[in-house]
């Protein structure tokens, strides 16, 4: 029977038809396969012992409950105050409360006792983002011999900002329980071979393989897409309601989840200085789409504040009583209008001053009509501009770099912007998301067997690791497990 499929990441689709990329991918890859989808239950509630069951047909959804303290110390705090800033080179945001890192630790480890009852010997499985590191650590200290693949779609960090974790060395031992790391860009996994170079116990094996004790993970590269034609189809639906009056004739657009990562007080501040420099022209706009995120964190709620204070600023300094040069709207818009305002502007701006890899950029190559492409401005800092080199890449701390590169693309002959819409477009179309899952899906079944399930490496490996082997593989149901009374 073919391998089945388990997904884990912190959303789960809750009911409907799947939108967003990575969704759709994944729900792809799990009616193709069969499997199970184990993500956040949408509700706190206290701690149950088993998954719940969230419904689905072609395969099943289950959830983990966060109590309300796991949601603030686990998910706010580990999570999204800890890993998410230091993994962004802002450390200086990271919150070093105790109670974070231990919630961290009981959630993964109560997750893969949660997944150990639900697992079959031969499902792979496949753990997303940072919200899990330690989960194959845990998941092996329950004696799963399973291939369990890692995929991090924010940016690998820096050795000097790992120092900021409670317990750095551990981090590469959370890295090693996978068979297969994936990382969105070939900087990533040299950052990553960089931390490993610098860990005692990992041996570098050949072609970016790390063998760690008895185990071999290996670090790979899989810059993620977007399903291209399912964007491209709704991005023709025409302009949304929301362009119909007293936009002008022509606007820059920026989408971002209001995130400081995303570099957007710098890019108002860029506009301004447009604004200076090549004087305000009221057939111009910039329209920015950036609905609130975490706002239970207080850096999120602070970069609101800041971005309504720019945004005021500069429209109380260059607007008229009919035009104001930035169109703010911190909301969510629906996805088929976001692709019809993409396709409509003459040029997107994505500033981040770290991402993963920005979604958005490839968005808005996709939803561009051929004959007439408007222009990606794109930050050396995302990861899309490792392949989109054809983009305007600027460096978003530089205001005169992003004034001049807005210039440029509002004025850049018909022919450029073609051959640079079709360079990007073929990047787009190189990564589309339903390409990605294959090919990590491949690679992760390829990978040698875990801690293979015959003999003494197996045991001495788990035994290391502090795990009480034998009596939770024999529960799970493993072939080589030795059966005990309480099995
Ligand atoms: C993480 C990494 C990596 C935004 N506003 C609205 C809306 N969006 C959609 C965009 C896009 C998505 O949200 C954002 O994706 P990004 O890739 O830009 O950024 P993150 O959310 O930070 O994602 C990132 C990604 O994971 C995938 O691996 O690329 O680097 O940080 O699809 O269109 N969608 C709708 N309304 C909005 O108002 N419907």
């Amino acid at each position: 029977m073919p391998a089945r499929l388990v997904v884990v990441s912190n959303r789960i689709p809750t009911g409907g038809a799947p939108s967003g990329g990575l969704v759709v991918a994944l729900d792809e890859a799990l009616r193709e396969k069969g499997g199970i989808w184990i993500g956040a239950h949408p509700e706190t509630g206290p701690e149950e012992e088993a998954l719940t069951d969230l419904g689905g047909d072609a395969y099943r959804r289950l959830g983990f409950r966060l109590s309300e303290a796991d949601r603030e110390n686990y998910y706010l705090g580990f999570a999204n105050s800890v890993l998410w800033p230091l993994s962004h080179h802002r450390t200086d945001l990271v919150d070093t409360n105790r109670a974070f890192t231990e919630a961290y630790a009981r959630v993964n480890r109560r997750l893969a006792q949660q997944m150990a009852e639900v697992i079959a010997p031969d499902d792979l499985i496949w753990v997303h983002d940072y919200h899990f590191f330690p989960l194959a650590q845990e998941l092996r200290k329950l004696g799963v011999t399973n291939r369990i693949g890692f995929f991090l779609h924010i940016p690998f960090p820096n050795i000097t900002d790992l120092a900021v974790l409670p317990d750095p060395p551990a981090f590469a031992g959370w890295l090693a329980h996978y068979d297969l790391v994936g990382l969105q860009t070939r900087a990533d996994v040299a950052r990553c071979l960089e931390m490993f170079r610098a860990t005692p116990q990992a041996e570098h094996l050949r072609g970016g393989t790390i063998k760690f004790g008895a185990h071999e993970v290996a670090i790979r590269s899989f810059p993620i897409g977007i399903s291209v034609e399912a964007f491209t189809q709704a991005a023709q639906g025409g302009a949304p309601a929301l362009m119909q009056d007293g936009c002008g004739d022509a606007y820059v657009i920026g989408v971002d989840r209001l995130d400081y990562s995303k570099g957007l007080p710098n890019r108002f501040r860029a506009y301004e200085r447009y604004l200076e420099r090549f004087g305000p022209d009221p057939r111009i706009s910039l329209v920015q789409i950036a609905p609130p995120s975490r706002e239970g964190v207080k850096a999120y709620r602070e970069i609101t504040h800041e971005l309504e204070h720019i945004a005021g600023q500069v429209n109380g300094r260059f607007g008229e009583v009919h035009w104001a040069p930035i169109r703010f709207l911190h909301r969510p818009v629906p996805r088929d209008e976001v692709a019809g305002l993409l396709r409509g502007a003459r040029a997107c701006l994505v500033t981040a001053l770290a991402d993963g890899m920005n979604l958005v950029a490839k968005e808005y190559v996709a939803a561009q009509a051929p004959e007439d492409p408007g222009v990606l401005i794109l930050s050396r800092f995302a990861g899309a501009a490792e392949d989109m080199t054809e983009a305007l890449l600027v460096n978003p701390h530089d205001c005169d770099e992003v004034a001049e590169a807005i210039h440029r693309a509002l004025t850049m002959p018909l022919s450029e912007r073609r051959a640079r819409y079709r360079a990007c477009m073929d990047v787009v179309e190189a990564t589309d998301v339903g390409d990605w899952a294959r090919r990590f899906l491949d690679r992760l079944a390829a990978c040698p067997p875990t801690l293979s399930v015959a003999g003494k490496p197996v045991d001495v490996a788990l035994r290391a690791l502090g795990g009480d082997s034998s009596q939770n593989r024999a529960r799970a149901g493993y072939p080589d497990a030795v059966p005990t009374e309480e099995a």
